[in-house]
This record gives C-alpha cells, structure tokens and sequence, in this order.
C-alpha cells in the first residue's frame, strides 16, 4: 500500500466519524501523491502521520444564562493543528452545527491556507455550537464573556490568535476581546477583525470576498478574459458574500443571487451598490433573512429552500458554508456555460463536485488559495499590533492585492511543475505541503 494510503487508513481508523476531516484529509493526500513519490523523505521523517494529527484539541463547556433566566452549556472548541511556520491562527465558528469534526477539518485546511499567505502563520480552528440567531446582544456578550473566561488561557500574540467566522462578526470579536483584557490585563494583538478604532486593521472587513474575487480575476487573465459583464452567481449573504459582491459590482460584473440557509434571491437586474447596501443593513444590523430582498426590490424572485446553482452564469463564488455545492450543482453549473468557480467559503464544493470542474477544464480556485486573503489581512493586522502601529487603507489593500497575485502564481506555477496546469487543487495542497512539511523536518519530531 503507497504512504498516503497507509496515512489514509490510519486516519480513518482513528477518526472514521469525522466525516468532513475525512474528506478534506482525503483530497489534500490524494493531490500529494507526485510529491510525496518524488522525495522520500516525507515518509522517512513520518511527515504524513504528523501533518494529519491535531498538535492539541481543547474542549471546553461554556455556561452562561439568557434573558428568561434559564441556563444553558454550550461546548467551545480550539484545535491547534500545527505550528512549524508561525503561531496558530485561525477563526473561531458560532453555529448550532459545529462539532469536532468540522473544527478539525477547518484548522487542516488553515495550515494548507496560511502556509500559501507568504506570511509566518500556523493553522487552528475553534468555535462553538452556540447559535448567536435570535439573541439579544447583551446575550451574545454573555455567551463570548463565558466562552473567553476558558479560552485565554490557551492564546496569545505569539501563541494562537483566533478571529471571526461564520457567526463570529465584529460584535462577538469586541466582546471577546474585552474579556480577554480583562482577564489578562494586557491590550495586545490577541484576536484579529477587531475594529480599527481600537487595534483592527483598514480592509479586514473586505479582504476575504474582495481576494476571491482578485483570484478570480487572476484566473481570468491567464486567458485573457475579466471580469467586466459577466453573470455571476453568489451564495451566502454574510461577510465573504457581501464583500464579493461589492468587488465584483465595482469591477464590471453582474451578480446575480445570494443566499442564506432559508433560500436564495435571484436578481435578474444584478444587485448594485444601493442594493448591496439595504443588504449589509439587512444582515449586519438588522440581523434579518435574505427572503427580505424581495419584498423591497418586488422585481427580484425568492426561491425558498433552494441554492443559486441552477441559475445560468459564466461566474460562481460559493461563499456559504461547506458541502453547499454538490455533484448536480456542478452539473447544472457545466450545463449552463459557468466557466469559473471561485471559493470563498471553506471546502464549500463536494469532492465529486470539484472532480467534475476539473475533469471540463473549469477555472477552479480552492477555497485554501482563492479565500486566503481574509486570515492574509489577518496576518498584516498582527504585523501592525507588534509594531504598534496602524497602516493606511491603501497600503493594506495593495498589499492583500500582491498577495492574492503572488498565491495565484505560485499555485498555478506548482501545478505546472507537475504536470497539470489547470489542476489549482493539486497546485494550492503541494505549494502549502511542502512549505510546511519541510519547517516540521528542519524543527525535528516534537
Ligand atoms: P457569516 O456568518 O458572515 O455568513 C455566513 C453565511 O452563510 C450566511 O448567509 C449564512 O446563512 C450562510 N450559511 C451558514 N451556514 C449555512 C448552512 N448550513 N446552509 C446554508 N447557508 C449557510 O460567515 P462568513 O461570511 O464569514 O463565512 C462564510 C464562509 O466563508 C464560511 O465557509 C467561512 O469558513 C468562510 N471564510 C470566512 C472568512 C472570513 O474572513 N470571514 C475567511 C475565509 C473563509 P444563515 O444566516 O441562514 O445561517
Ligand atoms: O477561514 C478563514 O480563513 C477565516 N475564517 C479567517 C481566519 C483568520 O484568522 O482571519
């Protein structure tokens, strides 16, 4: 048996429930294979069996009583998967449905990720089943106060800086970090999407949509193409979804849709800066459901309890959640001519899905290269908190622009070195394998 397959087995064996860690290990090995042939020193330094087991898992209950009076336990979450190139860094998840298995197939993924940034950054991820949807604020600060009152102990500048995720926007990042303040005395560089009044850094709001759609551009221009008029398709309708949009309307494009878990809009005029805005409105303060578009813009269609895939474009940014894009979405999106699939969520396309883009020669950014510009801005917030310092907007942005460029060359540059130059999977998985692979040989087996 080859030694991603020993590695495969292995992991199945120890963690054979962990069905979405399962998937991501699976298609990150599988796409090492001509690396891992190449240099036997992967498997003589056991790189494979290290790479794929978390360094620690922190659990931990949260208690914290609402506004009825009754108590509640939730569970927090903090994997810390690896280290060799810099401290953990990762966001942190609020939603009913995480568990430890999609911690731990986010903070895989962040190592691959942050490795691309060019920037010294290791890989974790935490969160918590909690549901933010539906409560008061002053719930939400309970909850984060409760969650940070645990999780300090086990963060810091240079130790493991988390951030925002899905539920996880700059409200829980304020009350988060206020309880670490207070419970360490110390205004540092703890957390990342904080305000920029108060330490956050210009353009981290927008630096996870606005990268995916640079990478998109990226993608285009190895063929020549924009971005200008094409009809694109959006999914989600929280951060990387807003921010998308924004990107896509300035440079040309016409979107399309959005969506939340409720369904999707469908907007055949393209929704426009003005639109955009009731929706930033809508979701960011008002806390509302995307159903809402329609009965202010009466032109626009709700389809409940559908996604945006079957809707004809030459575009698609999934940026919901994962597994959000299976195999018949993929179909339909080939069927109708969609020539580009950008991910801005993590691991949104199913494997069979992502199988299919690639085998009709779509131009297919993974979520690990096309939506590292957020924890890449990330990583230049932490830059400006050691310096003690805060960067102009237009500095922050050139440099997530570089960056998005530079991921966009290397990867497309690793996936030619071997042999398949429209495969970014393959290209994004060994660029970031080998960079930190070879830190854990150098650093020897800790
Ligand atoms: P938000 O919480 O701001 O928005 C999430 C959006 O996705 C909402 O519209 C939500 O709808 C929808 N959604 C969440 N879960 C589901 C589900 N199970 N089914 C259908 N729709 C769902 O999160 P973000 O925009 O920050 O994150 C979106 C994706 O991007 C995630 O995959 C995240 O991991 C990834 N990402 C985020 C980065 C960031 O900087 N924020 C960086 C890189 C990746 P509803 O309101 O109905 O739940
Ligand atoms: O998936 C991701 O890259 C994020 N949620 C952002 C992480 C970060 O540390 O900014």
């Amino acid at each position: 048996m080859s030694y991603i397959e020993e590695t495969l087995q292995h992991v199945r064996e120890q963690s054979g429930t962990e069905t979405e860690f399962l998937q991501s290990v699976e298609e990150t090995l599988r796409s090492l294979k001509p690396v891992i042939d190449e240099h036997p020193k992967y498997r003589r330094y056991a790189v494979l069996e290290r790479l794929t087991e978390p360094d620690r898992m922190i659990m931990f209950r949260v208690g914290w009583v609402d506004e009825q009076g009754v108590y509640h336990v939730n569970r927090g979450y903090r994997v810390q998967f690896n280290n060799a190139i810099g401290p953990y860094k990762g966001g942190l998840r609020f939603h009913p449905s995480v568990n430890l298995g999609i911690v731990k197939f986010l903070a895989f993924e962040q190592v691959f990720k942050n490795a691309l940034t060019t920037l010294p950054m290791g890989g974790a991820k935490g969160g918590s089943d909690f549901d933010p949807k539906g409560r008061s604020d002053e719930e939400v600060m309970s909850f984060c106060q409760s969650f940070m009152t645990e999780f300090a102990r086990y963060i810091g500048p240079d130790m493991d800086v988390p951030a925002g995720d899905i539920g996880v926007g700059k409200r829980e990042v304020g009350y988060l970090f206020g309880q670490y303040k207070k419970i360490t005395s110390q205004f540092n560089g703890v957390i990342t999407g904080k305000d920029p009044n108060w330490g956050g850094s210009l353009m981290r709001p927008q630096a996870t949509g606005y990268g995916t759609v640079y990478f998109a551009e990226e993608m285009l221009g190895t063929k020549g193409e924009s971005l200008g008029g094409k009809r694109c398709i959006v999914s989600g309708s929280g951060n990387v979804a807003q921010y998308t949009v924004e990107k896509l309307t300035m440079l040309g494009a016409k979107v399309l849709t959005l969506s939340d878990s409720g369904g999707t809009i469908y907007d055949k005029d393209g929704i426009d800066r003005e639109k955009l805005a009731f929706v930033m409105d809508l979701k960011n303060n008002r806390r509302g459901r995307i159903s809402e578009y329609v009965e202010k813009y009466p032109s626009a269609e709700y389809l409940d309890g559908a996604n945006p895939w079957s809707i004809p474009c030459e575009c698609a940014f999934p940026s919901a959640t994962q597994n959000e894009l299976e195999l018949e979405d993929a179909k339909a999106l080939v069927k109708n001519g969609c020539s580009l699939v950008s991910e801005g969520a993590n691991m949104p396309c199913t494997a069979e899905a992502v199988g299919l883009f690639l085998e009709n020669k779509l131009m297919y950014g993974p979520g690990k290269a096309a939506n590292a510009g957020g924890v890449a801005t990330s990583g230049l917030e932490m830059a400006q908190n050691a310096q003690h310092l805060s960067w102009p907007r237009e500095e922050v942005k050139g440099r997530l622009r570089s960056i998005m460029k530079d991921i966009h060359t290397l990867v497309s540059e690793t996936a030619a070195q071997y042999g398949r130059p429209h495969d970014y999977v393959m290209g994004a998985n060994i660029a970031g394998f080998v960079k930190v692979a070879d830190a854990m040989i150098d650093q020897g087996i800790v």
